[in-house]
């Protein structure tokens, strides 16, 4: 197969789109991009994420110039130099810390900043959304919703986890998996006093806990400072999520109804913590409202190796041990290395695949369970509290 004639398409500019592409740049592979948004900030996905094992990889993949942005992202100016931050996890209705870990080389960014960076130097087209795939022996076209249509030698499904691609390649089992859970965060502002002291008290960054009494799960992390903002204020996220079986029998429609169900899931919360709490549930215009759902099988069929799925399309999992966009930089990676091996035919395009799909779906598939059992041991203290910590897939991770 030429290499300059028919190019890769990326369907989906998010984190692992944007990263397989500059990587195919650099090794100058043609490509096309292409995503629904009409432009990178239409939808405020304003979350911060924590590289950790994936960092090296993630940097790797990346020209210099955009190598040195990536440490501009973090929440905390310049925080990488000398980070005194631990991994914190406590019991939220006492407020003493259950386990409390030194960190591992780590880098927390903001989720916006770190998409922008990454799409310097690519052109992305957007307002294109994917709604169908065709695939034959010698190409693969995708048919978007405003009509356009691209046709290239290899489909790389990027969509994060309502991959529409997957649609296409798991007509059986393309669902998500809801857990019986439900979250909801929101962010708010902390005064220099405020922040201080709970920085001081748990840590600088982000610190998670259970409250016994009602097995809600809490959360704090840093998102700005003033170095960021040019302002006096901390921006920060405050999320609650709590055992919710039947998500019909919960009434959760207006703020009125979710105000309520967080001030109930919550009045066990320790009572140095309630004012974050109380900032939570005034600040209800930026209530985010997350479904906690994923997709355990990180398998896919590549239609004659026309098609593969990488990110959350691939392997969509729930947040508790903030893995996720770590194995979505290792798929790119994953697939980079093997993409090399293939122009330098040393292995053959279905060998390429075949690895491809072999690897990812032993790494990741275990990943997305481990996720999922993270989550429910978040909302069981009985259980963490009795568990050997170190086997809980919620506190593990963090021990390596
Ligand atoms: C609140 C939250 C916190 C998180 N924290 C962490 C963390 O601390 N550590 C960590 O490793 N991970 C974390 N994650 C996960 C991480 O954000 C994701 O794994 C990562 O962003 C996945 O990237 P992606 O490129 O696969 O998908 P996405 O980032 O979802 O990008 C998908 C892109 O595809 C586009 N798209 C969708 N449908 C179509 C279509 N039909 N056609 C064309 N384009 C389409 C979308 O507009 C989007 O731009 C967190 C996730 C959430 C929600
Ligand atoms: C809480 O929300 C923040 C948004 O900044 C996100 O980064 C984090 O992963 C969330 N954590 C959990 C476990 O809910
Ligand atoms: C790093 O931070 C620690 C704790 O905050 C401090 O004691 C130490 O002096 C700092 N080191 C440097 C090199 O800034
Ligand atoms: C601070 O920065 C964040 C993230 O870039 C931005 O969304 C927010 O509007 C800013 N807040 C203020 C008060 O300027
Ligand atoms: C969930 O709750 C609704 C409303 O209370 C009820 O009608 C329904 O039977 C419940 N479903 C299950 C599976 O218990
Ligand atoms: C939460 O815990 C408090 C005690 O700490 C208790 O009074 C309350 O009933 C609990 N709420 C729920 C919904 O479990
Ligand atoms: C911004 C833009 O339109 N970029 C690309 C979209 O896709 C075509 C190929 O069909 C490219 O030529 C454009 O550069």
């Amino acid at each position: 197969m030429s290499w300059d004639q028919l190019p890769i398409l990326i369907s989906g500019a998010g984190i692992a789109g944007l990263l397989t592409a500059q990587a195919l740049k650099r090794l100058e592979i043609p490509f096309i991009i292409f995503d629904r948004d009409e432009s990178v900030s239409s939808r405020g996905q304003g979350w911060g994420i924590t590289l950790h094992w994936a960092l090296n990889d993630f940097l790797s993949l990346l020209p210099e110039n955009i190598q040195h942005k990536v440490f501009k992202c973090q929440v905390l100016e310049d925080f990488h130099l000398n980070d005194s931050g631990n991994f914190v996890y406590i019991n939220a209705g006492t407020a003493n810390s259950l386990v409390h870990i030194p960190p591992s080389k780590r880098l927390r960014v903001r989720r916006e900043q770190i998409r922008k960076t990454l799409l310097e130097g690519i052109d992305v087209n957007w307002s294109c959304k994917t709604m169908e795939v065709r695939a034959t022996d010698a190409e693969v076209t995708v048919l978007c919703e405003n009509g356009r249509t691209f046709t290239g030698k290899l489909l790389i499904g990027a969509e994060g986890s309502n991959s529409a691609t997957r649609r296409f390649t798991n007509p059986d089992n393309y669902q998500l998996y809801d857990l019986p859970v439900r979250f909801l965060g929101s962010t708010v502002i902390l005064t220099h006093e405020e922040y201080e002291e709970v920085s001081k008290h748990f840590d600088s960054l982000l610190f998670q806990g259970t409250i016994p009494s009602n097995d809600t799960f809490f959360w704090f992390s840093l998102l700005s400072s003033p170095a960021h903002n040019g302002t006096n204020f901390y921006e920060c996220q405050v999320n609650f999520s709590w055992n919710c079986p039947n998500k019909t029998a919960e009434k959760f429609d207006t703020v009125e109804d979710k105000i309520n169900v967080i001030k109930r899931v919550s009045s066990g919360l320790n009572e140095n913590l309630m004012f974050l709490r109380d900032k939570m549930v005034a600040a209800s215009d930026r209530f985010m409202e997350i479904r906690l759902s994923d997709w355990p099988y990180a398998d896919f069929d590549d239609k004659q190796g026309k098609i593969i799925l990488i990110g959350d399309a691939c392997h969509a999992m729930v947040m508790y041990r903030g893995e996720a966009g770590n194995h979505a930089i290792a798929d790119v990676k994953l697939f980079i290395d093997l993409l090399e091996k293939c122009r330098k035919q040393e292995i053959s395009w279905p060998e390429m695949i075949r690895a491809y799909k072999d690897d990812v779906k032993a790494r990741a598939g275990p990943a997305v369970l481990l996720s999922r059992q993270a989550c429910l041991d978040a909302h069981n203290w009985e259980k963490l509290k009795d568990f050997q910590l170190n086997k809980s897939p919620l506190l593990a991770l963090r021990k390596k």
